[in-house]
Order: C-alpha cells, then structure tokens, then sequence
C-alpha cells in the first residue's frame, strides 16, 4: 500500500531496465558520461526513465514531507508563549509550505502533475518523513524540532543542493538557506529556557529531547545496508552521502550542541570513540521506524486526515480560481 506512487511498473521491475534500443544504449552511455563529469542535468535533456522516477519518488515525498511537516508545528501557533515566538514559528511554518511549493514544482518538471502527487499523498500511496508522525507535546517541543529535526534536514539536504538534477538542486539552494535559520531558531529558543528558565521549563526540554532524538535520528532512513535505493541514487548523483553517512555526521554535530545547551541526549551508548574520531551511540529501534512509514506511527491516521480535509475545504478556492482563469481567456479571446 505505501509503495510510490508515481511507479508505474512494480519494484523490481523498476531496478530491472528492461531490453533497450541501440540507441538509448548510447544516449544513456552518454548520460553516464555526464553525470561522471558532474555536469547538471537539466528538465529538457534525455535521462533514463528509472532516474526519471527515482527523482519523482524523492522530490514528491521530500514534498509531502515539507508540507505535512506544518502540521506539528502549526498546532502550537495559537499557544506560543510570546508575540516574537509566534512570529517566528508562523514564519517557519510558512516557510514549510513554501518549500512544499518549489519541490512540487521541481517535481514537475519531470512530468507529473501536482494533481498526481496530491493524490498519491491522500490515498496513502505516497510516503513523507517518519518524524512528522510523532505528537508535538509541549512548547519545548518547538525548540526541539528546530534544533534536532531541521538540523537533521539540514545535514540531509545541504548535500543536495549539489545533487545531478538541476531544478532539484536549484529548488535546494534556497531552501537549505531557510532551513538554517529555522535550526537556529530553535536552538536559541532551547537556550533561552534552558539558561534563563525554571526548573519546570529546564524539564520540559530535557523531555522534549528525550521524545525527539531517536526519531530524528531515524530521518537519515534505514541502515546502508537496507537502504535498497542507495547504491543507485549516489551512482547517478542524487544522493552525494549514504544514509549512515549523514546519521553519523548529524550525531557528532548534535552531541556538541547539547553540551551547550546543557541537555543530555538519552543514549546511554553515546561516547567518543577515539579511533574513528566520531561519536559511537546505541542501537536503533528500527522496528518502530519501519511501522511509522508503514502508516502505524502515533500520528499518521491525524496527519492524513489533517491533509485530506484540508484538500476538499480548499476545493471551492480551486474552483474558483479555475472559473476565474476560464473568464480572463474568453475575454482575451474576444
Ligand atoms: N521517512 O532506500 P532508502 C524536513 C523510505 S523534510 C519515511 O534509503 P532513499 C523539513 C524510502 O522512501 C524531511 N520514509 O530510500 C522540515 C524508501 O521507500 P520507497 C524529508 C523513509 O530515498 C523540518 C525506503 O524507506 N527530507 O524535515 C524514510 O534512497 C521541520 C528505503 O529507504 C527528505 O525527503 C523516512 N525518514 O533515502 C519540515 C530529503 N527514510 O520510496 C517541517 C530528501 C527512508 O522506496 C518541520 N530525501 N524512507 O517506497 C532523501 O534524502 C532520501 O529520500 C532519504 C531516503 C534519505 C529520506
């Protein structure tokens, strides 16, 4: 059931290029060449159809994940504890939706419409990020996603701004520049309580932080080992890092940031290890990670739901901007 969308042939089907031309030989022959060149690959240039779709199934779920993602947080607009806080998280939100817009965008580029991936996202088709399947507690928890969620979306993505396809890769660079101040934005939030706070709202973070960091550590996606679209995604230049790669780039980064923010991140194994020079840490409950993607997580039914109601209360608004363009041509016409 949550397999994607966009594929219309089965998975091993899609891993499985079947008997190709002489000349789609050389025009992917060709392909290959560019991509070991580094060169970008543009919406008009040929591509083979399994890149084609690898990149729809990734740009339309990082889609659906930006814009499901304002769910959690759009929960706390009504109740954040000052004006500047609420500004701030009502910016971040929007933000979310806009980034939403450029992947979309930048989806169809590959020829698939929105309508499509809409679609795909309603009928529980299409998958978006585990982490927006958790419940948002308390107004720690605003902290919290800044610091650990979009820094883990930072560390995933900043590689893709790089990525070999180019409205991917534009789309990127703007996004990663808003994605650093939502990270910020919630790290200085978490100081602020944990330096300036009660005991209370000291407490209220360190639960916060106990909730939120297996599940952001689980954003980065299965282990290499059981990531079946790796290998391909970084030959072709989609993916620059591995799945553990940046899970272990992100650990390092985070346990120097707690140590500032005077949080403890709740993994008893966590500990320098000398010898690699980065972070050891405990073991992951993947079983947990893939029930959430398989729609059993604490939130998915009220994030779908949420999306879907919000699709049929908009559908006067796309009515009526549909009628309004139909007026506007038959005017020029006439
Ligand atoms: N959640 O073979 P791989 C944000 C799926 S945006 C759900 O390793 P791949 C902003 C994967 O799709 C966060 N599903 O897959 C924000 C595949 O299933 P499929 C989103 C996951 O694509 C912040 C299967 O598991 N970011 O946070 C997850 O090579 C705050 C096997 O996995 C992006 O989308 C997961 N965590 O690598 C907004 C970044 N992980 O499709 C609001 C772009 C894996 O074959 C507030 N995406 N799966 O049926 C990527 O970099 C990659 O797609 C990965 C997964 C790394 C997520």
């Amino acid at each position: 059931m949550y397999t994607q969308a966009m594929d219309t042939m089965g998975k091993d089907e899609m891993r499985q290029p079947a008997v190709r031309s002489a000349d789609e030989l050389q025009l992917e022959a060709r392909f290959n060449e560019r991509i070991d060149a580094g060169e970008f690959i543009e919406a008009k240039d040929w591509m083979p159809e399994h890149y084609r779709k690898t990149l729809v199934r990734q740009i339309s779920q990082h889609a659906h994940s930006e814009i499901v993602g304002m769910l959690p947080e759009g929960n706390w607009i009504s109740r954040a504890p000052t004006l500047k806080r609420k500004a701030i998280l009502l910016a971040k939100v929007q933000d979310e939706g806009g980034h939403g817009l450029y992947l979309y965008a930048a989806a169809e580029t590959l020829g698939t419409s929105r309508d499509q991936m809409f679609d795909a996202l309603h009928t529980g088709r299409a998958k978006y990020s585990s982490i927006f399947n958790y419940p948002t507690l308390s107004w720690a928890d605003m902290g919290t996603i800044g610091w650990l969620v979009d820094g883990a979306a930072i560390m995933n993505q900043v590689p893709i701004c790089r990525c070999s396809y180019a409205p991917y890769a534009r789309a990127m660079i703007r996004i990663c520049r808003e994605e650093s101040f939502h990270q910020r934005q919630g790290f200085e939030a978490l100081l602020t309580m944990m330096t300036k706070g009660t005991p209370a709202q000291k407490a209220m973070v360190q639960d916060a932080v106990n909730r939120w960091w297996w599940p952001s550590i689980m954003m980065f996606g299965p282990p290499d080992d059981q990531s079946p679209n790796s290998a391909q995604s970084m030959r072709w230049g989609i993916k620059k890092f591995s799945n553990d790669e940046l899970r272990q780039k992100f650990v390092d980064a985070a346990v120097d940031q707690a140590k500032v923010l005077g949080v403890t991140l709740p993994d008893p194994e966590l500990k320098w290890n000398e010898a690699r020079q980065s972070n050891d840490f405990g073991a992951i409950d993947w079983a947990e990670f893939w029930a959430v993607i398989a729609g059993d997580g604490p939130c998915n039914k009220e994030r779908l739901a949420a999306r879907v109601k919000a699709w049929d209360d908009g559908a006067w608004v796309r009515e009526a901007a549909t009628a309004h363009a139909r007026k506007h041509a038959m005017k020029e016409a006439a």
